[in-house]
């Protein structure tokens, strides 16, 4: 061979080598593919018009998403070639989350298989994503065959706390059998009242308390169970425990629209293919049979569980078991008024133990376990007895100082469950059918000859199923054991619904609560579904009211027809936060017309701009100039935060319009706003001052915060709230509404150093004050408790109420620095602002919709140093708070413009960089 022909040859082949190897290198496929608010595979979802979501893969061929395909069938087989429901074909665009479903009309029970896949920056295709599925439940009423069955209940006229009727919880049954294997089985089940559903004596599944708690007048809703592993040929039986929960309970207060009071009612669909591709369905109806005469002999969500060991029925959930002498039940159709539609959000479940719990005393027989967080859930008690004695199981949240347990913040809620023994020796027994809200626990009705031991009692924790999303912490012991309480708060209080407080007899989903919240907690957990699923109760409730009210409490167990400024709000605030924080734009959609008609409300109430309305005001401001309960008003009077609100809400009602295109009602609104805006400064404000009687912090915060005075005013109203900060000696004087504005208004005046010494303030009132008290949860005053005076002595006093932790979005944005500048994080601000007096290093990071984000600095050896992880498909803007573009570093080497990272702004302050998706480690000196 010619030399030249061998080199030829050599180069040639290396050539297609590496075309043939560039070629093979393909770019990663798309992960973490979900439906609609974040769900992954779901079976029995609800939504036939989903949205579909997906991240980007860390990687230095990815860094950003110019163009997406997404293909929906019907069997993974079809995929990803030939999708016979959606071929969204190739859509130039950077869009990865929330992308609407155009595709055929699904239906109930349909199965759907999915696949993605993007181009890069440099029009390179990527793989496909793994094939991801989600399956329909029953739809709409129609698919529906079975009746509500139980036993009559309220004819045993049981009556407990306030004489509310009580109902003894139901065993129910109903054998079958199958002539064949089975292939697959589906098991629908909802109920008026709580369940737990067994198949062939195996428990379905671990959800606590379904279905849950929705306005039942509307809309009841309906689980979905792969139960196909459950069944088997020849007999089988299905069992169910049933209770009031919610719905019987008189937690909802016996409210006629709610149907409660009624004999609670099981409602269940078993739909099974045998292998033979025949098809079985049971449902419950007048054939089933049933018994109150079970262990379970009383529940409530407020008063707790007895159980009687004695009345143990040996394997009535199984098919052994012979329940002729079992009553027969009562049916009753299901109604079109009320739509049964699958739940839209994750279910409560078991999710942590706590198990390293202390001995406080023992007297007698009783005794005292700390588990030394408060918390919510049930206890599991495992505990030497002896027959036919009774074991009592009080819960408490705090002790008083001489070691009392303490229980009258409960109120009425009894929250006490009983145990009695069938036999001597060790019993374990955990409560089903309530929840209590407690860091102590009292025992008392053991067995006297045994010595107390830390093992008898473990605390199951409790909230609705949803994951971390965001983490918060800093140099300081006091700072992290703040995030700390705010994130137990989060989760003690979302048990299917947000509540005020989980263990005195309320335990209800309060609005404005939850309106001021909504950021924190979204940062905190992925609770996107549970805050939609809310506002679906929340539309359905205003429906009931032509002028657009929004009432209190969802759902509404109070009726009583009022509505509150900075409550009803909820219905306004928290879908644009969640758009902002998720990019979701079918929560605009869906919300809107509830946001205009709650602002519509306002007008129904204003003369020349000024509602007259109900209004909590500034729930809890501490040192009200009034004492008890008009106390609890604060001082700020209602007249003001009725238009503040009224004006905010049609301002961000503007937003929404814009968003959503509607530009004739983005004036619209926009004019109404600056319209109340005007007559608020009119009314309240003169020159930049409060004119009513007593001065107060919210008064300022509302004004400046919503933007309702001039911008010369506005100046001269900031003074104001300054001098007002210092009367208070740089403490807060905010109740429920003022306190979350407070570090926003004071970062933009930039009086960062002011909120600093304010966040960090030990005395009262202050975030610091209650955990020098031992808190570890929020509470729901400022004092609530002190470890001189013991308990507040007004009633109303919990001590695991989230409001007052709405500052934990000023840590994560401010102290850490990460903030969302474009809606769902598609871009980023990471702007920390370090107080070297407090701090020295703080971090949080992100699960954005695009990926991990995250912002962690130090300040070491009079060196900044600052990383940074920006998600594929996001950019950031990067402020710098010390030193000068000179003497930065981007990972390791002086900083160097590139087309990924760029200055865009630089003062005496700070510089601002704008970098691409990436990890960066920045470092100045101070
Ligand atoms: C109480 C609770 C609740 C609050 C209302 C106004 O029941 O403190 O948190 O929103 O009052």
């Amino acid at each position: 061979m010619k030399l030249e022909y061998f080199f030829v040859l050599v180069i040639s082949s290396i050539i297609s080598f590496c075309s043939f190897s560039c070629e093979k290198k393909n770019v990663e496929a798309p992960y973490a593919l979900t439906i609609s608010e974040g769900f992954i595979n779901p079976i029995g979802f609800y939504d036939s018009r989903p949205t579909l979501s997906w991240k980007l893969p860390v990687s230095e061929q990815v860094k950003s998403q110019t163009a997406y395909q997404v293909v929906l069938a019907s069997s993974e087989e079809l995929l990803p070639n030939n999708p016979d429901l959606w071929d969204s074909n190739k859509q130039d665009s950077e869009q990865v989350s929330f992308v609407k479903y155009q595709g055929k009309v699904l239906e109930s029970r349909q199965k759907v298989y999915w696949q993605v896949r993007y181009w890069n920056e440099n029009g390179k295709v990527s793989e496909w994503s793994e094939a991801n599925t989600f399956e329909l439940g029953l739809l709409h009423n129609i698919d529906w065959k079975a009746k509500w069955t139980g036993l009559d209940t309220a004819k045993d006229s049981i009556k407990g706390v306030r004489k509310f009727l009580m109902h003894k919880p139901q065993y129910l049954r109903k054998g079958f059998t199958l002539p064949n294997h089975v292939k697959s089985a589906r098991l629908y089940i909802t109920a008026k009242g709580i369940f737990d559903v067994h198949l062939n004596g195996k428990n379905v599944s671990d959800d606590v308390m379904p279905p849950g708690w929705t306005p039942y007048n509307h809309r009841i809703e309906t689980l979905t169970y792969n139960v196909t592993d459950f069944l088997e040929i020849g007999k089988n039986v299905i069992a169910v425990e049933l209770a009031t929960g919610w719905h019987s309970g008189r937690i909802s207060r016996g409210k006629a629209l709610y149907d409660n009071f009624a004999s609670p009612k099981v409602l269940c669909q078993l739909e099974i293919t045998l292998k033979d591709g025949s098809k079985q369905t049971i449902l419950s109806d007048e054939s089933w049979k049933g018994t109150t005469n079970g262990p379970i002999r009383l529940a409530g969500i407020y008063d707790g569980e007895t159980y009687n060991a004695n009345f143990e029925i040996p394997n009535w959930s199984t098919s052994n078991f012979d329940d002729v002498s079992w009553q027969n039940v009562e049916v009753e159709p299901i109604s079109d008024d009320v739509q049964l539609e699958p739940k839209r959000h994750t279910t409560v479940k078991n999710k942590t133990i706590i198990k390293d719990v202390e001995i406080v005393s023992v007297k007698e027989n009783s005794v005292i376990f700390n588990l030394k967080q408060n918390m919510v859930g049930i206890p599991n008690v495992k505990v030497p007895m002896k027959k036919g004695d009774t074991l009592t199981i009080r819960f408490s949240e705090m002790l008083l100082n001489d070691g009392t347990f303490y229980t009258t913040n409960y109120r009425s809620a009894q929250s006490t469950d009983y145990y009695i023994a069938a036999a001597d020796g060790i019993i374990e027994y955990k409560p089903k059918f309530t929840f209590h809200g407690f860091q102590f626990v009292e025992l008392s009705g053991f067995d006297k000859e045994a010595k107390p031991e830390t093992t008898w009692v473990e605390g199951i924790v409790q909230h609705s199923d949803f994951e971390k999303n965001g983490t918060f912490t800093s140099s300081h012991h006091k700072l992290n054991q703040l995030q700390s309480n705010i994130t137990w708060g989060l989760r003690d209080n979302f048990f299917d619904v947000p509540t005020d407080c989980p263990q005195r007899d309320e335990r209800l989903g309060w609005t404005g609560d939850a309106q001021v919240i909504s950021p924190t907690a979204m940062f905190n957990y992925n609770t996107h579904a549970f805050w939609t699923a809310w506002l679906q109760s929340m539309r359905e409730t205003q429906s009931e009211h032509n002028n657009g009210l929004i009432p209190f409490i969802i759902p509404d167990v109070l009726q009583n027809n009022n509505g509150s400024s900075g409550w009803g709000d909820a219905g306004v605030i928290i879908p644009w936060d969640i758009y902002n924080i998720t990019g979701d734009i079918s929560v605009l959609e869906e919300n809107y017309d509830m946001s205009k008609k709650w602002v519509s409300y306002y007008q129904s109430k204003a003369e020349n701009y000024i509602p007259n309305m109900y209004s909590f005001a500034d729930w809890l401001q501490p040192y009200p100039e009034k004492t008890g309960k008009i106390g609890n008003r604060g001082d700020t009077p209602k007249e003001l935060i009725n238009t503040a609100y009224f004006a905010h809400s049609a301002h961000l009602v503007s937003k929404m319009a814009r968003v959503l295109g509607k530009t004739e009602e983005e004036k619209i609104y926009k004019k109404l706003y600056k319209e109340v805006a005007n007559a608020f400064e009119n009314t309240f404000f003169d020159n930049g001052k409060f004119t009513g009687k007593k001065q107060t912090q919210t008064s300022y915060l509302l004004a400046i915060y919503f933007d309702l005075l001039k911008p010369e005013t506005k100046v001269k109203a900031q003074k104001q709230l300054l001098e007002e900060i210092k009367n208070a000696n740089n403490h807060l004087g905010t109740g429920f509404l003022g306190t979350p504005l407070l570090p926003k208004v004071l970062d933009d005046m930039g009086e960062i150093d002011l909120m600093y010494k304010i966040l960090f303030k030990e005395t009262y009132p202050s975030w610091f004050y209650s955990i020098n008290q031992g808190a570890t949860t929020m509470w729901e005053r400022w004092n609530s408790f002190s470890k001189a005076e013991g308990y507040n002595p007004q009633s109303m006093n919990s001590l695991n109420h989230y409001a007052y932790g709405a500052v934990g979005q000023w840590m994560y944005e401010r102290i850490a620095g990460i903030a969302s500048l474009e809606p769902g994080y598609k871009k980023i601000r990471i702007a920390p602002i370090p107080n070297t007096d407090f701090l020295n290093s703080a971090s949080a990071s992100l699960n954005t919709p695009y990926g991990k984000a995250s912002s962690s600095w130090k300040i070491e050896n009079k060196t900044f140093q600052l990383e940074v992880v920006v998600a594929p498909n996001t950019s950031a803007e990067v402020h710098i708070p010390y030193g000068s573009i000179e003497n930065l570093y981007v990972n390791g080497n002086l900083f160097k413009a590139t087309s990924n990272i760029k200055l865009i702004h630089s003062d005496k302050e700070f510089f601002v960089i704008s970098v691409n998706s990436g990890t960066y480690k920045f470092q100045t000196k101070l």
